[in-house]
């Protein structure tokens, strides 16, 4: 308790320090899981931070026994208002002193948003910052000396939030982990609501253009028969969505009672949702990538509900009522939230250039089957920056992995596991390891190449950064020279 009486932190109330042994479960704090798990010996610190007059976040530090000098923030996801316990275990493993924030709201929906734009404004750019001053503090609080070097780590919102920061905070972090971006949040939302108008939400089984799970599995191995082969060896994995000119018309029925076949409505449906998303001649969003129908049939996502991301979104943080009719959701709602813009939030901004100078390295990945958030949105921040700070390779200090076959952060029939978060199988080598990719670049100056990711079954492919291409030589994929 010696650590509670020295430290004296703004604006912030130390909850409970607690020494963890390895191995030990531990309560979170909110309602998003209902454990935590700890690898490593490490000390929790639990605190509480007034981030304004009507806004606070909880936050943890996780300060393990083994440490090697590197300070880590932690980012979140969805909506969240969750800590991410699983990344705290994962950087502490990893031997980073570790923090992660509530973000200033409990849960995974955006109710606390409602009347409150405090609350907004944590969530769109303030908790990662205070977690960063905060946090940095406290480790040099239990260590007795001051980190020496600042990486962040996040995945979807925590990507945004990764990459808000380096445009709001360049000072934060040395090294950046961002992975599948939410940036363009906004028009992402309201892609996300579009693309579900597009397959029958709200009105769901009634509408003519809903699609079944039976049938969405007609149209996924379509699809593949269609695309699959383009990169050159058909093992199920679309190396470039963006090749893939799918034509979902050559599942138009011709007998209406096989059931193996699309209604036109259904045709129509899926041209609309494999286009990008135009709103005024201007493109509003990249299309769904072909090939991320696979892992999520059965799932929310197509299941003709409104997803609660664009719900909340629109009703708590744009419109600031609690109701609204969602059968008449259109390119109104996305006008709206591009015009309120909550917080600030859009994260569609392409001058890193302060975060450029100060020396801090970017590291982006994205999986090319993300039915959340499409690959080709971190292709077009790429090129946003690049055309921002006129220059064509942003290789010096940004650098983007596209992963084939990965889906929403980890996970598919790809080499899917890099180090990106805990419960990955890779191996723990710069080579394999985006995270400590991320330190060889900043502490030594090495820029990671590619990162080889290994797959479930412990097959391991390269990942190229954009925009050198992936190609097949005949036995393996490897990075075009
Ligand atoms: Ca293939």
């Amino acid at each position: 308790m010696a650590l509670k009486s020295s430290l004296n932190l703004e604006n912030t109330t130390v909850l409970d320090i607690a020494y963890v042994a390895a191995g030990a479960t531990v309560k979170p704090h909110g309602t998003c899981v209902p454990k935590a798990h700890v690898s490593t010996p490490l000390c929790r610190v639990q605190f509480s931070t007034q981030t304004s007059a009507t806004s606070a976040m909880r936050a943890e530090a996780w300060l393990p026994d083994e440490w090697y000098g590197r300070f880590l923030g932690l980012g979140n996801g969805g909506l969240g208002g969750c800590i991410s316990y699983r990344e705290l275990d994962y950087g502490t493993s990893m031997h980073f002193a570790t923090v992660g924030t509530n973000n200033g709201h409990d849960g995974d929906e955006g109710r606390a948003f409602l009347g409150n734009e405090e609350v907004l404004n944590d969530f769109a750019y303030r908790s990662i910052h205070v977690e960063a001053i905060i946090g940095k503090q406290i480790v040099e609080t239990y260590y007795g000396q001051p980190h020496d070097k600042a990486y962040y780590l996040g995945c979807s919102t925590g990507g945004r939030q990764g990459t808000q920061t380096a445009l709001k905070y360049p000072e934060d972090f040395d090294g950046i982990l961002a992975g599948a971006p939410a940036t363009d949040f906004n028009h992402l939302l309201h892609w996300s609501g579009m693309m579900a108008r597009a397959i029958g939400a709200p009105e769901g089984t009634s509408s003519p253009a809903f699609i079944p799970p039976e049938l969405w599995k007609l149209v996924a191995a379509e699809v593949l028969a269609q695309c699959d082969g383009l990169d050159g060896v058909r093992d199920g994995i679309i190396t470039e969505p963006d090749a893939c000119p799918f034509r979902p018309e050559a599942l138009l029925c011709h007998d209406q009672g096989s059931g193996k076949c699309l209604t036109l409505a259904q045709v129509e449906a899926l041209r609309t949702i494999y286009a990008p998303l135009y709103g005024d001649g201007e493109l509003l969003y990249p299309r769904f990538d072909p090939g991320s129908e696979g892992i999520y049939i059965g799932g929310a996502r197509f299941s003709g509900e409104f997803s609660h991301y664009p719900k909340d979104w629109l009703r708590y943080a744009v419109l600031n009522v609690t109701d609204y009719d969602f059968s008449q959701y259109g390119p109104a709602a996305g006008r709206a939230m591009e015009e309120v813009n909550p917080g600030g939030i859009a994260t569609f901004d392409g001058d890193l250039s302060a975060f450029r100078d100060r020396g801090g390295k970017f590291l982006t990945y994205h999986g090319r089957i993300d039915p959340l958030i499409p690959s080709g949105n971190s292709k077009r921040v790429y090129d946003l920056v690049a055309r921002t700070l006129r220059t064509a390779s942003l290789d010096a200090f940004y650098r983007l992995i596209m992963v084939p076959g990965m889906g929403h952060c980890a996970g598919g029939p790809g080499a899917a596991s890099f180090g990106q978060r805990e419960g990955t199988n890779a191996r723990n080598v710069s080579s394999h390891n985006a995270l400590l990719a991320l330190v060889d670049w900043v502490e030594g100056g090495v820029a990671p190449e590619a990162i080889t990711g290994t797959a479930d079954d412990g097959t391991e492919r390269v990942h190229c950064r954009y925009p050198i291409r992936s190609v097949w030589d005949g036995e393996k994929f490897g990075c075009e020279n």
